[in-house]
């Protein structure tokens, strides 16, 4: 199958341009193969989370089947806790980040309605583990019941609930204003208020405000101007001044940009060139830059990436979920 020929939606069309789809697939199916590896193990602490950004990748590629369905669905259940939330793997304690991957896959499977046939207290018991970490004074979110707040769980809970269609459990406008309070003067936003600008929490905070809908308190000339610089010449993104590009930043900033209607302040085929370089054309995936090691969460933000700048052959992704355009709009409009 050749996704590189011919004219498309956006940009992808030369022969050193080549997406290595079925590399990509392969290399996806075998990362749950290697039990008998260390690095199968050591990585124990992400499993949901990789379960999610390899089956994102294999959606957007047009592989939804590479990973056996049932088989997902009854290991992510295995990851529920007592309270309704979500470890890495079984027998881990619940926390924000997974519970978060753990809705994002069931609804991509279509399986949300799983948690009440199987007596988990359905959708709602989930929503009740992620609305309990809200602080209510400030609005913002914990990760879990000791730890720290951070934009990242605030725009996970948001991001969860909205899908859950739940949202109305937690206090939106005060996380808006949390948000809000973590703006700065260049237009970015940082992980707490007076923290600074950096990509990830551009992308936490802007994601926030869209799902609230909120978008109209983004000035969004001020940091379009700010991601855009971004780009560095070798047509990469980094995360903020003086650092080097990173494939996850194209998406951090890519997703930013294109929620407040800015993508094309980037050079987009450049973005796409650097992207592509980042793969590894013999054993698949994608790594944070050329000839770097392959991993999963690279590989996810670099196909999501792709399909941003509207990469021949790759569904369509939603920049506020990272997920299937045609899945959150489905879900979101129940
Ligand atoms: C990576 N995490 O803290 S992590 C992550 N990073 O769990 C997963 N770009 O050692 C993988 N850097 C690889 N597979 C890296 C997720 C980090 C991000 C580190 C990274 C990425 C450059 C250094 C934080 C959502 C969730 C979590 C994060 C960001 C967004 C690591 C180091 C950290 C982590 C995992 C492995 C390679 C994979
Ligand atoms: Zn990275």
């Amino acid at each position: 199958m050749s996704l590189v020929s011919g004219p498309g939606r956006g940009v992808g069309g030369t022969s050193d341009q080549k997406l290595y789809v079925e590399k990509h697939v392969d290399y996806i199916k075998s990362l749950d193969t290697r039990k008998d590896e260390l690095e199968y193990w050591l990585t124990e602490h992400l499993r949901l989370n990789g379960v999610y950004w390899g089956l994102t990748a294999l959606h957007l590629i047009n592989h939804p089947e590479a990973l056996p369905r049932d088989g997902v669905i009854d290991f992510v259940l295995s990851c529920q806790q007592d309270n309704g939330g979500f470890g890495a793997a079984p027998g881990h304690d619940a926390h924000m980040l997974y519970t978060v991957s753990a809705v994002q896959i069931l609804v991509t499977l279509d399986a949300v309605g799983e948690l009440e046939k199987r007596g988990r207290g359905g959708k709602e018991k989930v929503a009740s583990f992620i609305a309990g970490l809200q602080d209510r004074e400030t609005g913002t979110f914990k990760g879990d019941e000791w730890g720290e707040t951070d934009t990242r769980f605030l725009y996970g809970a948001l991001l969860a609930l909205s899908l859950l269609g739940l949202l109305d459990l937690v206090d939106v406008p005060k996380a808006v204003s949390y948000v809000q309070r973590c703006a700065n003067l260049d237009g970015g936003y940082g992980v707490r208020p007076g923290a600074e600008s950096h990509a990830g929490q551009v992308l936490t905070c802007v994601g926030a405000l869209a799902i609230a809908g909120r978008l109209d308190l983004v000035d969004k000339d001020r940091l379009g101007g700010w991601l855009s610089e971004r780009q560095l010449d070798n047509g990469g993104l980094n995360g903020r001044p003086e650092k080097l590009e990173d494939v996850c930043y194209s998406w951090w900033v890519a997703a930013s940009l294109a929620m407040i209607g800015r993508l094309h302040w980037i050079d987009r085929d450049k973005l796409a060139a650097f992207i592509l370089r980042c793969q590894d054309p013999e054993a698949g995936g994608f790594a944070d830059r050329p000839g770097d090691m392959v991993d999963v969460f690279h590989t996810v933000f670099g196909i999501a990436g792709l399909s941003l700048l509207g990469f021949e052959g790759l569904k369509e992704v939603d920049p506020v979920y990272c997920m299937p355009r045609e899945i959150t709009a489905k879900c979101l409009a129940r």
